[in-house]
């Protein structure tokens, strides 16, 4: 809302951090762009250099979303975009075993500087494209692995006490909203007593998810 208070009042800190991490071209960009914008698109978007910063509002939450490249030559600049998040995005190619175990070959080391408790969340993607010919990771592997990941970071649980784990797809909109959801009803529980990350500056996007240049 407008408000002369919020006019006045620019500067405010987000209350949670989410960051995506993955191999490169699994389709990180994907799922946020799906979640946000409700926009896929078959041709190749731009590689992500970096990360790119999204904001969304949940309830009376303001919510930073990291979308980090997974290009190897990244990998030191993902490690700092990870430091302090409340929740992680582990993403991986159902049809790419490589792309699975990377999570513990490149990822889980990077969430060594999240915040104490986060919420680790595993997503499978492109399920559109997932046959039973080509899939590589099963459902089961999936479960196992969050479980074990939720165990070691001792992940905060979702109120409903939903599995972590989802497969998503990008293209027909799979498991995107309840990916979010999961994530974003498990950070706000307790809410009274959020944890401030990064100090945003609200005069330069919005609550709505406005891509910001990083
Ligand atoms: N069929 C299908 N294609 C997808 C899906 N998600 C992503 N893609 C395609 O996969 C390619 C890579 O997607 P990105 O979202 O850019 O991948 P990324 O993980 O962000 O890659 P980096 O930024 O390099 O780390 C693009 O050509 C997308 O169109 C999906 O759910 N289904
Ligand atoms: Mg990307």
């Amino acid at each position: 809302m407008n408000t002369p208070e919020s006019q006045t009042n620019k500067k405010r800190k987000a209350d949670f951090k989410v960051v995506i991490i993955g191999d490169a071209a699994i389709g990180k960009t994907c799922i946020v762009n799906r979640y946000l914008h409700n926009q896929f698109s078959d041709e190749m978007p731009n590689q992500t250099i970096g990360a790119a910063f999204f904001l969304k509002q949940w309830k009376s939450s303001n919510i930073a979303i990291w979308d980090t490249a997974g290009e190897e030559r990244f990998s030191g600049l993902s490690n700092f975009y990870c430091r302090g998040a409340n929740a992680a995005i582990v993403a991986y190619d159902i049809r790419d075993r490589r792309t699975f175990d990377s999570i513990d070959a490149r990822y889980t080391q990077l969430l060594e500087t999240s915040a104490e408790n986060c919420t680790i969340v595993l997503a499978g993607t492109k399920k559109d494209l997932v046959t039973r010919d080509n899939r590589e990771i099963s459902v089961e592997d999936g479960i196992k692995k969050v479980k074990e990941l939720g165990e070691r970071w001792q992940s905060k649980s979702h109120p409903g006490d939903k599995t972590p784990f989802f497969e998503t797809s990008a293209k027909t909109s799979e498991n995107i909203m309840e990916l979010f959801e999961y994530i974003f009803e498990t950070l706000t529980l307790d809410v009274a007593n959020p944890v401030a990350k990064d100090t945003i500056d609200f005069g330069k996007s919005n609550a709505t998810g406005k891509k910001c240049s990083c």
